[in-house]
């Protein structure tokens, strides 16, 4: 795509299809309507390129923008928002309070959703994968909360649109579904969460994330096993 001078921009992604990390930049990519090469890695088998340019994590995602690799999901959407300023909506908010406060609530998902589903994921025994879920349980009714109050009677945590906690927490929403026939725990239940039961039902009608959470949960397991094995 043409960047700042007219000049073609190299913006390469290297992912893999059902990473909740690669699908967040994925989303904030498709909402800001940046055109880009998308290379699926073998995390069983590590390209050179995913080597060299994340050589501390040798993770996914990474972001290649002409030639400078940048890691790590959160980093990742803050930069593309940034980088592209000009381009789409905004994903972190302006004023700088209100910024403060989301990047407190992405780092929270990430650390008391995310670490949970890892452990429901690659746990081996039955019990820690049923602890982890009722932590995760716990998390989401504090993001109940968190929603009221960020999102102040708007659609998404970032008001009109979507923003940073939006796309954080909802690129695990494909997941919820296959926890749930994993272990039969609902971590998002309208009974207990209402108002982000509402939340998924609207973000997942978003064009930006359509097409990009993975949903046939039987291929999700069928990709997860290769790493239990
Ligand atoms: N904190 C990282 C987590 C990235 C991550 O865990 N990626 C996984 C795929 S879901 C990965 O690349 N795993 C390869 C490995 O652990 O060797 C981020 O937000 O980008």
């Amino acid at each position: 795509m043409p960047g700042e001078g007219g000049k073609r921009e190299e913006v390469k992604l290297l992912g893999v299809w059902d990473s909740p990390f690669v699908n967040r930049v994925q989303i904030v990519l498709n909402l800001k309507g940046i055109c880009y090469e998308y290379v699926e890695e073998d995390l069983h088998n590590k390209g050179e390129l995913l080597l060299a340019s994340n050589p501390v994590h040798k993770k996914v995602p990474v972001l290649i923008h002409n030639s400078n690799a940048i890691p790590e999901s959160q980093v990742i959407v803050q930069y593309i928002d940034e980088a592209w300023s000009g381009h789409g909506p905004r994903v972190l908010p302006a004023d700088p309070l209100e910024r403060a406060t989301a990047r407190f609530w992405a780092a929270f998902v990430d650390d008391k959703v995310g670490s949970p589903w890892f452990t429901i994921l690659f746990a081996r025994k039955t019990e820690e994968k049923m602890e982890a879920a009722v932590r995760a349980v716990s998390a989401m009714e504090t993001l109940e909360g968190a929603f009221r109050d960020c999102s102040t009677g708007k659609p998404f945590f970032g008001g009109d649109g979507i923003g940073f906690v939006d796309v954080v927490l909802g690129s695990y929403l494909g997941w919820f579904v296959v926890i749930e026939k994993m272990i039969g725990v609902k971590l998002m239940d309208a009974a207990r969460t209402p108002n982000l039961a509402a939340w998924v039902k609207r973000f997942r009608m978003e064009d930006a994330v359509k097409g990009v959470l993975p949903e046939d949960v039987d291929k999700v397991l069928e990709f997860l096993q290769t790493f239990l094995d």
